[in-house]
């Protein structure tokens, strides 16, 4: 039995770094609210008797050795790092439920054959960069240096913020894992939608996870005055962004599963009275289903060339991050499903609409995902909560999962 009082303190505790006034939590990679997180999950994975290490891009990494110390270790991890304004319980319960499992073990004294590991990856949600997974695709050895030029608001790159954490970006080769080194990644994490809600359920296993399409589209016109433009003589940017945008909601509500969101918005050169040059605006594109969503996007492109054709606009469209949609391993959620059984525990099969690390080894190693309920399917909001119990429930189901995979041999 893992022990849900202290998963729960430590889930308070670190929610604690990084509070706003209106009761969010923001905690950007490579910042100094970062850092103290860092510093306190590193206490909780000694505390939980593993060595705790830093790798080049900044991963934190808690390892407890098994019997068979060369075999292939079983990865547990999520994120500390959050969206601006964000909840306290997206990527924590991840992080600090893996390290409630290893140390249930370590006191229970249970001996395995497996090593395991408990991650915190750097930068998942891409908060700062406008570029996620950062640390998950070291790991799978898919980041590159071009990666790490993409910039903050402030125009600083990653590998520059990286370096001034006092880590290694021209090193990240070396955090990059061998794949044979790695038996399995199983991630708790909250739902961030209704589903199990509506299902009365606390926890399930996650059948695949969207792929999320993230893009920059700059409509560059002609800025002009307010008051002595006829309407008939503009090229207003803003207005054929306005005409794309309700097409794109349009063309994302005829897909089951496909979800297209416009999260940020910029307009030069923002006088009251100044007809815009330009408009910029963020595309987030996501579906299960990787053709569907590519043949979607090329309808929003082509559509987006006519409306600035006919304006007299210009468009130009920056690709942010492509990630394809991911399965998860049949093999973990068969274990998930024998662990739900032993427990007593229902099992129930969703797709994840939400993004997680686990997608960028889906060349790398079998992953599966463990999903906890989300009240009222909030997220990526203050109001984010899961109750204590589901997150205890989902961890024991965690601990009995991986206590199948660190064994069979
Ligand atoms: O964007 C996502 O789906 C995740 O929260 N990073
Ligand atoms: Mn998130
Ligand atoms: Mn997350």
């Amino acid at each position: 039995m893992i022990n849900p009082t202290r998963l729960w303190a430590r889930l308070m505790e670190l929610g604690e770094i990084g509070k706003q006034a209106g009761g969010g939590v923001t905690r950007f990679s490579f910042t100094e609210e970062e850092r103290k997180a860092k510093a306190l999950v590193s206490s909780y994975m000694a505390e939980a008797g593993m060595t705790v290490r830093e790798d080049a891009v900044g991963n934190l990494i808690g390892r407890k050795e098994g019997r068979q110390q060369d075999a292939p270790a079983v990865l547990m991890g999520s994120h500390i790092d959050t969206v601006p304004n964000g909840g306290m319980f997206d990527g924590a319960l991840g992080v600090l439920a893996g390290i409630e499992v290893v140390q249930t073990m370590s006191e229970q004294g249970i001996s395995h054959d497996h090593p395991i590991e408990v991650i915190a990856f750097t930068d998942e949600e891409g908060s700062r960069f406008g570029f996620g997974m950062i640390g998950s695709r070291a790991i799978a050895g898919t980041l590159t240096d071009t990666d790490l030029e993409q910039r903050d608001e402030n125009g600083m790159t990653i590998a520059q913020a990286m370096k001034e954490s006092g880590l290694h970006p021209e090193l990240i080769v070396d955090a990059a894992k061998d794949p044979a080194a790695v038996k399995a990644y199983v991630e708790l994490h909250i739902e961030q939608g209704r589903v199990l809600e509506n299902q009365a359920l606390a926890i399930g296993a996650v059948s695949g996870i969207a792929g999320p399409l993230w893009m920059k589209w700059t409509i560059t016109g002609e800025a002009g005055h307010a008051g002595a433009t006829p309407m008939n003589l503009r090229k207003d940017p803003l207005m054929a962004a306005s005409e794309i945008m309700q097409f794109i909601e349009a063309e994302a509500k005829i897909y089951p599963n496909l979800v297209a969101t416009i999260g940020q918005i910029s307009v030069k050169p923002g006088g009251v009275n100044v007809i815009p040059s330009e408009a910029i605006f963020t595309l987030d594109l996501r579906d299960i289903d990787e053709e569907l969503r590519r043949k979607a996007e090329e309808k929003m492109v082509a559509y987006a060339q006519q409306v600035c054709r006919d304006r007299g606009v210009e468009v130009a469209f920056e690709t942010l991050q492509r990630v394809a949609p991911v399965p998860c391993s049949e093999i973990i959620q068969r274990t998930i499903e024998a662990a739900c059984h032993k427990l007593g525990m229902t099992y129930f099969s969703l797709p994840s609409g939400a993004g997680h690390d686990g997608m960028q080894f889906k060349d790398f190693c079998p992953i599966g995902m463990i999903f906890v309920r989300s009240q009222d399917g909030i997220s990526h909001n203050p109001a984010e909560w899961s109750s204590r119990e589901d997150c205890g429930e989902g961890t024991e189901l965690l601990y009995e999962t991986v206590l199948s995979l660190v064994d069979e041999m």
